[in-house]
Order: C-alpha cells, then sequence, then structure tokens
C-alpha cells in the first residue's frame, strides 16, 4: 500500500480539506501532519485552538488513517521519518511564497522517487466564508487580548512593529518574508506616542489625549487581527490609570506600557535636552499596583518602563527599580536606552536576568540599531519593539514627492517610485 502525507494548518475544516482526503486515498494509506504551534506563529494564521483540539479535528476526518505533528514548516523532518510515497496539497502553494516549501518537498521526494500531488485549491462560498470567519474570530477582543501572552511563551523573541493607522496596521498585518523556505513576520503591533502624536502634527508630550490613542487603536483594530501593545506614556494619575486599564482590556489591547517619569513626559530619545523627572520608586509601584487590582482578566499586561538609564540614573537604580515594579505586579520590565553601543542594555538584562528568570523583558532599539532580534533574545530579552520605522520611512518619501511636484510642476517626475494606483486599490479587504 503507497503512502500519502498532506499537512494542515487550520482552526475549521470545511469542504476543500474533506476533497483533499477524498483525494488523497486514491493514492494510498492517507497521514495528516498537524502545523505545531511553533510553527504555526511563523506563518501567516494563529491558533484560535488549541494544539490538542487541532489533532482532534483531523483524527475526525474521514479517510484519515493516521496523525502527526509537524513541527517546521519544511518538511525535512517529516519526510525523514515517513518516507511517502506522495505529498498532496492545494495548488495555491504553486506560487506566492508558500512556492518555496513546494519546491523543497518536490526535491526531498525526488531523492527516493516520491512525487508532489497538486489538486486544484477549492475557492467555494463555504471555504471563503469559513476562512474569513476563521481570520475575523482572531480579531475579536477575548483572541486577540491573549495573543501576546502565548506568544511570549511560543517565539524565543516577540517582534513588535510601530503601527498608527489603518494603513500602517495592514502593513504590520500583511507583511510575510520568505527565506530559504523560512518564514518571518511581525508578531505584533507598537501604538507609539511617539508616532501617533506624529501623525497629528503633535508633539509626543501626552498632548494626544486617551480619547484620541483610542481611536487610532481602534482603527488599527479595524482592519487587523494581531496583538497590541499601547505605549502608556506616563499612565497618568493611578486613579485614572485604573479606569483606563479597564478599557484597554475589554478592547482587547493585550498590554500597556507605561513609563517611570513624572510632570510634563517627553519623548526618551531627546535624551539630557529635555528636562524630565523620574517619579519616586514608591509612587509608581503604587501606580502599578493600582492597575493591577483593577485588572479583570488574566490576559491583559501591564509593563513598566524604566528610564534610569535614558535620564543618567546608573544601572544600579535601573535594577533597584526593576525589582520593585516586579514586587509590585509588573507583568514585564522595558528597559531603554538612547546609546547607539548596546552594551548598558546587555548589562541590564544579564543582572536582571541572573535574579529574574521568568519576567519578560522589552528592548527597544531605535538607537542601538545594529543589534538583532537574535543577540538580544541571546541576552534574556523577550519582545524586541521597533518603535517609529514605519513613521520614519514613510515621512521622508512623502517630501521628497511633495519636493518634486513643486519642482516640476506635474506629477510624472516622483511617478516611479509611487505605488501603482491599481495596487493601492486592491491593498484593502473587500466585505
Ligand atoms: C515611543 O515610541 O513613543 C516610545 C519609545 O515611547 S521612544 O520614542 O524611544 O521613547
Ligand atoms: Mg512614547
Amino acid at each position: 500500500m503507497k503512502t500519502v502525507y498532506t499537512c494542515f494548518t487550520t482552526d475549521v475544516i470545511h469542504q476543500g480539506h474533506r476533497s483533499l482526503i477524498r483525494q488523497a486515498r486514491k493514492y494510498g494509506e492517507v497521514t495528516v501532519g498537524v502545523l505545531s504551534d511553533e510553527a504555526m506563529v511563523c506563518f501567516d494564521r494563529f491558533p484560535t485552538i488549541s494544539f490538542p483540539e487541532r489533532v482532534a479535528l483531523a483524527e475526525s476526518l474521514e479517510g484519515v488513517d493516521r496523525v502527526v505533528v509537524q513541527n517546521r514548516i519544511l518538511y525535512d523532518d517529516i519526510i525523514r521519518d515517513l518516507r511517502p510515497d506522495y505529498v498532496i496539497h492545494g495548488d495555491n502553494w504553486c506560487s506566492g511564497p508558500m512556492k518555496a516549501v513546494r519546491d523543497n518537498v518536490e526535491a526531498l521526494l525526488a531523492a527516493y522517487g516520491g512525487r508532489v500531488v497538486d489538486v486544484p485549491y477549492t475557492y467555494s462560498e463555504e471555504t471563503m466564508r469559513t476562512d474569513r470567519r476563521m481570520r475575523e474570530r482572531a480579531a475579536m477582543p477575548e483572541y486577540r487580548r491573549k495573543r501576546l501572552r502565548q506568544l511570549l511563551k511560543l517565539r524565543p523573541a516577540v517582534k513588535a512593529i510601530e503601527v498608527h493607522s489603518g494603513l500602517t496596521g495592514l502593513i504590520a498585518e500583511k507583511t510575510v518574508i520568505e527565506n530559504g523556505g523560512v518564514f518571518d513576520q511581525f508578531d505584533a503591533m507598537w501604538i507609539s506616542s511617539l508616532c501617533d502624536s506624529t501623525a497629528k502634527g503633535k508633539p509626543d508630550i501626552e498632548l494626544v489625549d486617551m480619547t484620541s490613542r483610542l481611536r487610532t487603536v481602534d482603527e488599527v483594530m479595524e482592519v487587523t487581527t494581531k496583538p497590541i501593545i499601547l505605549d502608556g506614556d506616563t499612565g497618568g494619575l493611578a486613579e485614572h490609570f485604573m479606569y483606563n486599564v479597564r478599557t484597554l482590556e475589554r478592547m482587547g489591547i493585550s498590554a500597556v506600557i507605561i513609563e517611570d517619569k513624572k510632570g510634563l513626559k517627553k519623548n526618551s530619545l531627546l535624551g539630557a535636552q529635555a528636562e524630565q523627572t523620574q517619579e519616586e520608586i514608591e509612587r509608581f509601584s503604587e501606580k502599578i499596583r493600582a492597575g493591577k487590582r483593577a485588572q479583570l482578566t488574566d490576559d491583559f499586561m501591564i509593563i513598566a518602563r524604566i528610564e534610569s538609564l535614558i535620564l543618567e540614573r546608573g544601572m544600579e537604580d535601573a535594577l533597584r527599580r526593576a525589582e520593585a515594579f516586579t514586587q509590585a505586579g509588573a507583568d514585564g520590565i522595558m528597559i531603554h536606552s538612547r546609546k547607539r553601543d548596546p552594551a548598558e542594555i546587555f548589562e541590564f538584562c544579564g543582572r536582571f536576568r541572573a535574579r529574574d528568570g521568568a519576567t519578560p523583558l522589552v528592548a527597544v532599539p531605535s538607537s542601538y540599531d545594529a543589534v538583532t532580534e537574535e543577540e538580544l533574545a541571546a541576552h534574556g530579552v523577550n519582545l524586541v519593539i521597533y518603535a517609529n520605522q514605519l513613521t520614519r520611512s514613510a515621512f521622508p518619501a512623502m517630501q521628497r514627492t511633495a519636493e518634486e511636484i513643486l519642482r516640476f510642476h506635474r506629477a510624472r517626475e516622483a511617478d516611479s517610485r509611487l505605488m501603482p494606483l491599481k495596487d493601492i486599490i486592491t491593498l484593502i479587504d473587500q466585505l
């Protein structure tokens, strides 16, 4: 009896899957691989049901002889272990980023005479509706909110990128690259106070109020499913912070990061040019405690951001604060630096990790941008935030276009650098 293998990356079974299994049966005994959570989150789908539930779904399908776990998007291990005669898949993997995976499977099978079978992908009303429903489920507050905590368990370092609008949200949501069969995408979105304020033409001094910040969050949420980390500035008064925690949780935001400054907050990257005062340890700890008391779910995270290195208060102060804020209930510690050399970040992480192996550490490599996520993860960082790069890349491009139109009294000279009209129209999903 010949053997056939196929891999499922779905939370919902529809007629497309049933038809694939029926076709697979014609070739031999059918084994279904269920992609592990770790592998699935690197891909463009986040599971909304657990791995055992996905296994049970595959097992319940008529015509399936065996279900196994597939731990990587590339099939190397599975093909080595099972040596199937055929690998069957919808023909949607014949183009786009999945083509690299298909090519890899084809080469692996060819080595011993196996064969890839591409079957026409089922684009029926039912499959498209089910697929859309599955994606939209991931956007619901109860799924989205807990996703950051889930990712922190699954990813060596969770990576977030700054977004400040529906459009930048779509970029964070949809940008996936394939590099040698390895897929990469952003895990989460950061709603930066700097970029949210800049998009509104305002300084980053807590002038854009919470109502307006939440409008931005809502705009992003409307068109995305990935988890959101809100830059909560100083968190304001503890009495107000408590109410805001409830609102953020209810909306489905995963985490708020508040920084230990007081008075008129200015952007950290201004450094010593701006006069800024750090909050006393006890008062800031009380704000964290107040927020944690107000919190209703176990999913939401309050992350404390330490500004001691920014304000040149020294490493000992930073470490003392990290310990106090963790004791007060902070679900994570963000350490910030404006040096180009990451030495002080590495020292902080090393010394913090020597005492605390569990509390998530957050880094924002805006100034020390030569450091890779892998290096940060090796020093114990769990969440890496690219805090302002989309804004900083868009602004010069727009300014150059404006200048060219003024110089030539027409748009033709700028056109070759512009996104084609057709592409911008199709960028947005139609319901
Ligand atoms: C932001 O993105 O608004 C931040 C990070 O708070 S920083 O700009 O580096 O202070
Ligand atoms: Mg900020």
